[in-house]
């Protein structure tokens, strides 16, 4: 459960209410497919608890955000990305967070530009 925030649409993927394509689970986070997928490979690695954004990030979810950054060469591997992954944060609507639950993209399989 997430514990908050009805109206989050990622609250909603994470506690079943509505349907996302699941690649991995944990206690504390979930990933799954992006529905506007960018690249070959789009997925969205998302914790269970309800932190809107990196703005809202407190000392005590440093465990939780080194989980994340952990996780995401083992996704990447798991995908089938050996020749690497692109990771994007996006945060606030200045920085194009369309979503106000945090999420890592993780972005592969085709050759990415460079940013
Ligand atoms: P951002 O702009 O960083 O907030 O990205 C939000 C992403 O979430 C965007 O790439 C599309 C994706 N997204 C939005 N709604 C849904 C949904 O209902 N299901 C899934 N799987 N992805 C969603």
């Amino acid at each position: 459960m997430t514990m908050d925030n009805t109206d989050c649409i990622f609250c909603k993927i994470v506690d079943g209410k509505i349907p996302a394509t699941r690649v991995y689970e944990d206690d504390q986070v979930i990933a799954f497919k992006d529905i506007r997928p960018k690249a070959e490979v789009h997925l969205l690695l998302v914790p269970r608890t309800h932190i809107p954004s990196l703005n809202e990030l407190e000392v005590k979810h440093e465990g939780l955000i080194s989980h994340m950054l952990l996780l995401l060469p083992h996704l990447a591997h798991r995908q089938g990305l050996p020749t690497g992954f692109r990771t994007i944060i996006n945060t606030g609507p200045g920085g194009g967070q369309e979503v106000d639950h945090l999420h890592i993209h993780l972005l592969g399989g085709n050759r990415l530009p460079g940013f």
